[in-house]
């Protein structure tokens, strides 16, 4: 199945559609094959609209009929969609459509997993369920009937009636199209309850496969917290009297917050201590508040356009910053944040898949649902919040829901409320929407008297989208300490508006230390040459914890980028300033064991990069390797101490205290691991009652090369849970060495339980064969070629998430000659792939370009 291409669309194009929904009623006669989709629609023209062009979009449908009040016509039907004459008045459209969800692999419309009916409507996909102004402007309330011979038939809304083979829905807020979902199965529901603030009952319930209905007890728990949170904090009240969340095993992402029928992909619902990580019930948690919160950010408000998808991503995104914050430990949520954001949105930045937060054209809209549009977009947030300050954002939201509820809305509208509600002129900072790149901050510091002035300079590199990039609007978070480690200037913020720009401070009576970007106050790069000794100063010092672990991460960063230039051994400065954070009692152990996690290799290099050196990922292994050598035997003792001290004793409970417990006594264990034969990591594989501990320990016996026998054990343990034979499949290409990356992803293609067109699968797989730095980026270029290979055959069944997975190469051009030969074969050989999808020529056409 390939899409149809319209190629190129652009902001600046926008115009509205010419008729408004008054109505849609769908019914639909499920069949595995031969789904028929009948649907009524009440148009009427569109006062606000010139343009009458009666176009509606339609891909992959058998037409059988389509009539206006109740007369045949014959429409023009095209691959993109259809046109016909319609009356100058209200009307009622009807069609019938055949379609064929059991051979619709790409996961996007009306498609089957392993006998259930279920839909993924965003951004596009409500088109390939019937012909209709796929747009997110058009907005109308739906009525649903589903005839199916399946026990559990759901869509949006409340249910309306119901008898045997058939249930009716109605949703009584009108909506896009993309929040439209329907699922049919057998399926059993884990049930639960919240009473909202104003009084309403709302039913809840968790429907999974059977088998699966003792690990939806968490995120049942995580629903009725975000309820209660979004209430609290945002004043935002459920709206329908039920909420359905329901568990699918193929799903291109994870999860989608169709209005009250949130459908996940079951690794973002289903855990049980047995099973999940700490990190997975986090991620849970996570995922099920940030679904939730789009009721009001996204679906209440929605989007004009897909320009705008930040309006709804970025911000439902920062609000589950939030809310994670809130039920764990703030600091730790956003050292967090930032990895993920240098680690993901970075590289977006620095390379050809750039784009701005809010981007002005693209041919594929499944390809900007990027970092750069969520996490940068969250960031963005952040600082407007920075800046107008917790009252004003509270002020600016209040005015948000009450003005725009009900419509679809653009960045201006969101900006303009922060404008009526706070009196800020906006204007400049407008720029981070529409200017692409991570803006680099330099810093020159001067003291003089007790005058001390810091002067910064920013700058940001020129993207085919942002040709001329202007000065934006920085807020930066700055402390000052004096010599013995007090803080002589409390964390103050300053507002970048200029190219370049100095701020004073008075009063200073010796050269302070200054703490700039406190709490990572803009994604922006700081560059600032700091001495070693200042670095270790602040890992000893500072008083804001988010300054303090960065210090920590640059000194790590330099020792490691120093390390891989010049072969020369590491200094122990690092292992030094660790020893004493890791004595510290007072810090939470999630922190400390941030404080443990060392920068990734493709974070060092990509500051090589950015620093003008070629990174050579073999030198940049070694380098890495050999930090941890160190770390281990310098501060061997503390470890060991940290290793018996954070014993869970208690039985398991996946909250932030045991979590963060787990996580330093695990960050330990892989250090240890290097000097004690493997003793301590095999003791604990065995004596695990939890996934956290046991995958830690089989990773740990991995990475040393021992194993064998305890991932045999785990796999005839594990083999009936597909979410735990995922991650035994993700683990031994993470944890194999440079040389053996490749050749172990090779033999686990060939894996009876290799279900490559399962995107968790497959993700599990390539996803980590991506991550293993040194090993995908092979000199002999086999990474390369087996990635592409199997990219190839994915995308001819699923080019959603083979076209995500493509990303992998968008550093290509930071690595010497030789991996850039090897690598653009590759983009080319994928590129000259017949009937490639349009959501892989995008992406490969941007890396090539
Ligand atoms: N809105 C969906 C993402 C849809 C992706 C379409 N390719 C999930 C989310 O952000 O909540
Ligand atoms: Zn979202």
């Amino acid at each position: 199945m390939r899409d149809a291409a319209p190629g190129k669309i652009f902001l600046k194009d926008y115009k509205p559609f010419g008729y408004l929904v008054d109505f849609v009623h769908l019914t639909f006669d499920l069949s595995p094959h031969a789904t028929r989709v009948t649907t009524k629609i009440g148009f009427r023209p569109n006062p606000e609209a010139e343009d009458k062009t009666f176009f509606l979009h339609g891909e992959h449908l058998k037409f059988i009929s389509a009539t206006i009040d109740g007369m045949p016509v014959t429409p023009l039907i095209t691959a993109e969609g259809l046109t016909c004459h319609v009356p100058p008045h209200d009307f009622v459209w009807e069609t019938v459509v055949e379609i064929d969800p059991a051979n619709n692999t790409a996961l996007e419309g009306l498609y089957m997993s392993k006998g259930m009916y279920s839909t993924q409507c965003e951004a596009e996909g409500f088109r390939k369920i019937t012909f209709y102004p796929d747009r997110p402007d058009v907005m109308s309330v739906f009525t649903v009937r589903i005839n199916g011979d399946l026990p559990v038939l759901l869509s949006n809304g409340n249910k309306v009636a119901t008898g045997p083979g058939f249930a009716e829905w109605h949703d009584p807020w009108p909506k896009p199209a993309y929040l439209f979902a329907l699922v049919a199965g057998e399926l059993i529901n884990h049930p639960g309850r919240f009473t909202t603030k104003s009084g309403r009952d709302v039913e809840l319930n968790i429907w999974v496969r059977p088998g699966d209905e003792d690990k939806c007890a968490f995120a049942m728990e995580a629903l009725r917290k975000s309820m209660k949170w979004d209430e609290d904090v945002y004043g935002r009240e459920y709206d329908l009297d039920i909420f359905n969340i329901v568990a699918v095993d193929d799903f291109n992402m994870g999860a989608m917050e169709n209005k009250g029928l949130n459908i996940f992909n079951s690794s973002a619902v289903l855990a049980s201590p047995e099973t999940a990580t700490d990190l997975n019930f986090e991620r849970i948690e996570a995922i099920i508040a940030h679904e939730y919160f789009h009721n009001w950010t996204g679906n209440r408000i929605t989007c004009r356009d897909w320009f705008q998808l930040c309006l709804k991503e970025g911000l439902t995104v920062f609000r589950d910053s939030q809310f994670t914050s809130d039920m764990r430990s703030a600091p730790v949520k956003r050292i967090a944040d930032v990895i993920d954001l240098r680690g993901r949105q970075f590289p977006e930045d620095a390379g050809p898949l750039a784009h701005p937060v809010r981007p002005e054209s693209y041919e594929e809209i499944n390809n900007f649902y990027t970092a750069t549009v969520y996490e940068k977009g969250a960031e963005v947030i952040g600082m407007l919040k920075r800046l107008v300050g917790d009252d004003g954002y509270a002020r600016a939201l209040d005015l948000y829901f009450d003005r725009h509820d009900g419509q679809a809305c653009t960045i201006e509208d969101w900006l303009t409320v922060f404008q009526d509600a706070t009196g800020r002129d906006l204007s400049q900072f407008k720029r981070w929407y529409s200017q692409a790149g991570t803006p680099r901050l330099t810093v020159e510091e001067s003291w003089e008297g007790d005058r001390y002035t810091l002067t910064f300079t920013q700058e940001t590199r020129p993207t085919p989208h942002s040709p001329d990039p202007k000065p934006q609007v920085i807020p930066i978070a700055v402390g000052l300490l004096g010599p013995n480690g007090d803080e002589i200037q409390p964390t103050t913020l300053l507002e970048m508006t200029d190219a370049t720009q100095s701020f004073t401070f008075d009063g200073i009576p010796s050269k302070p230390v200054p703490s700039i970007l406190r709490g990572f106050s803009a994604p922006v790069a700081l560059d600032r040459k700091v001495s070693r000794e200042e670095r270790a100063f602040l890992l000893a010092h500072d008083t804001d914890p988010f300054n303090r672990w960065e210090a920590g991460r640059a000194l790590a960063r330099e020792i490691l980028t120093e390390g891989a230039r010049t072969g020369a051994p590491l200094d122990g400065d690092f292992a030094e300033g660790l020893r004493n954070v890791l004595r510290d009692d007072s810090l939470d152990p999630a922190y400390r064991a941030l404080m443990l996690a060392l920068p990734g290799q493709s974070e060092i290099a990509a500051a090589l990069h950015a620093a003008g050196t070629v990174p050579d990922p073999m030198a940049i292994w070694t380098a890495s390797e050999t930090l941890k050598d160190q770390i281990a035997r310098l501060a061997e003792a503390e470890l060991a101490t940290l290793y018996e001290e954070m014993q869970v004793r208690e039985p398991y409970a996946p909250n932030a205290d045991q979590a963060g417990r787990r996580a330093l006594r695990n960050a330990a264990l892989a250090f240890l691991n290097r000097r004690d034969g493997a003793m301590r990591a095999r003791a604990q594989y065995s004596a695990a009652d939890n996934m956290t501990m046991q995958l830690a320990a089989l990773g740990c016996l991995l990475a040393a090369g021992n194993g064998v026998s305890e991932l045999e054990d785990f796999y005839d343990q594990w083999q009936g849970e597909r979410l735990v034979l995922d991650k035994w499949f993700a683990i031994q290409v993470m944890q194999a060495d440079p040389w053996g990356a490749v050749p172990t992803t090779a033999r686990l293609t060939q894996h009876s339980d290799f279900m490559w067109q399962n995107p968790n699968r497959f993700r599990a797989v390539f996803g980590s064969l991506a991550g293993n730095h040194a090993g995908f980026h092979a000199a002999d270029g086999a990474g390369y070629r087996l990635l592409a290979d199997w990219l190839i055959r994915l995308d001819a069944v699923n080019p959603q998430t083979a076209a995500r997975m493509c990303a992998a190469f968008q550093t290509w051009r930071h690595y010497d000659a030789g991996r850039q030969l090897n690598a653009r074969a590759e983009l080319e050989r994928i590129a000259a792939t017949p009937d490639l999808s349009r959501d892989m020529t995008e992406m490969v056409g941007r890396m090539l370009s």
